[in-house]
């Protein structure tokens, strides 16, 4: 039976000794997960900036004035070259977010061609669109979408002091209505927005506690952009985040966890500890939605450093052979390139 997360249980769990928690977490993962094994996803903003909603951490938000380059929906032959790069580079899944409260009616059926296209070209398909309705959710998921993403962010308490125009009942109804439409959930939450240790806690229970846990769950550190609300947060220490990871994996011990955002101001150590601690899946590619990414040269060395490999999800087996072999060549030429 599935263990239910109180706060008690909760706190005994986050004051464990640093060892004591990551030896936990690398237990459980090894229970459910090849430790060697890590899942490669490819972002795309297929609609930039100009977005009606406040989220303080976002330089998307038309309420702030950031260096932000904003683009209207992106055409279908931009989207399709982005995705088969992301596919001969050695990703699975390819995630697309749109700077929306909300898709718009008009564009479902765009939204859709998009999603059957990328499906031919044999990769999984994740979208990030905001808020939708049912209707919505079981068009996309009938036209192949895989996953659908959308973050709790952080503990219920605290989200009001970071987003006013969406309520967290309304991101707890979307999911909802996402897993009704028989996708895949992925929502994870952000560190570092200035919460408290016990509003992680509670962001995970909330997450733990879902009728059926979600497949996939991303932690972001924040990225904190210039003219937002949190440029001069204060920086969360290293540990303190591989101390989520390890209590995520622990939690959600079945979910692929996705060490997303902010990895571009982690050192290589810290990646590892963070995979150590049960983190299975990566963003892949120089660039997030707008943010940088750590560049795929560095990924690779890092990889390789680890013995870590692309895992290929049933759906993508026949890639495997393909795809892995194209990624080693990459992977072999680039190290050698990197070594003189
Ligand atoms: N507009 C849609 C929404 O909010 O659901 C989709 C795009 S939105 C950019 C996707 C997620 O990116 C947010 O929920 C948030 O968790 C994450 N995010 C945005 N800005 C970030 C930042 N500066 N640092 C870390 N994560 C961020
Ligand atoms: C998620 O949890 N993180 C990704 C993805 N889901 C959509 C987005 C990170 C955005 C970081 C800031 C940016 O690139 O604009
Ligand atoms: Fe808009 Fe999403 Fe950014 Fe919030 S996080 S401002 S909804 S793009």
């Amino acid at each position: 039976m599935k263990q239910k997360w109180t706060l008690k249980n909760t706190k005994i769990l986050f004051n464990k000794p640093f060892f004591d928690l990551i030896f936990e977490a690398q237990k459980k993962h090894r229970k459910y997960f090849n430790p060697n094994k890590i899942q490669i996803s490819t972002l795309l903003s297929i609609k930039t900036g100009a977005c009606p909603e406040d989220c303080k951490y976002c330089p998307q938000s038309a309420r702030y004035k950031t260096e932000l380059k904003k683009n209207k929906l992106l055409e279908l032959d931009k989207i399709l070259k982005s995705a088969k790069y992301a596919k001969e580079s050695g990703s699975t899944r390819f995630c697309m977010g749109a700077a929306w409260k909300h898709p718009n009616e008009k564009d479902i059926p765009y939204l859709e061609k998009i999603i059957k296209e990328i499906k031919k070209m044999g990769m999984e398909t994740c979208m990030t669109l905001g808020t939708i309705n049912n209707i919505q959710a079981k068009k996309l998921s009938k036209a192949g979408l895989d996953f659908y993403n959308h973050n709790l962010d952080t503990s219920s308490n605290f989200y009001k002091n970071i987003v006013t125009t969406r309520t967290y009942e309304e991101r707890l109804n979307t999911l909802k209505i996402v897993r009704n439409a028989g996708m895949k959930i992925c929502t994870g939450g952000i560190i570092g927005l200035g919460e408290k240790i016990q509003d992680r806690m509670e962001l995970l229970m909330e997450l733990s506690n879902l009728d059926i846990q979600p497949e996939s769950v991303p932690i972001n550190m924040l990225v904190k952009v210039p003219g937002t609300p949190m440029e001069n947060n204060i920086d969360v220490d290293p540990f303190d985040f591989i101390r989520v990871i390890a209590a995520t994996r622990i939690m959600l011990p079945k979910s692929y966890i996705r060490l997303s955002a902010g990895r571009n101001n982690m050192n290589d150590q810290t990646q590892a500890m963070c995979f150590m601690a049960g983190a299975n899946s990566i963003f892949y590619g120089c660039k997030l939605l707008t943010a940088k990414n750590p560049k795929e040269i560095n990924d690779l060395n890092l990889f390789k450093k680890l013995n870590l490999s692309p895992e290929y999800s049933k759906q993508n087996q026949k890639e495997k052979n393909k795809n892995s072999l194209k990624l080693f060549k990459l992977n072999k030429k680039q190290y050698y390139n990197a070594a003189i």
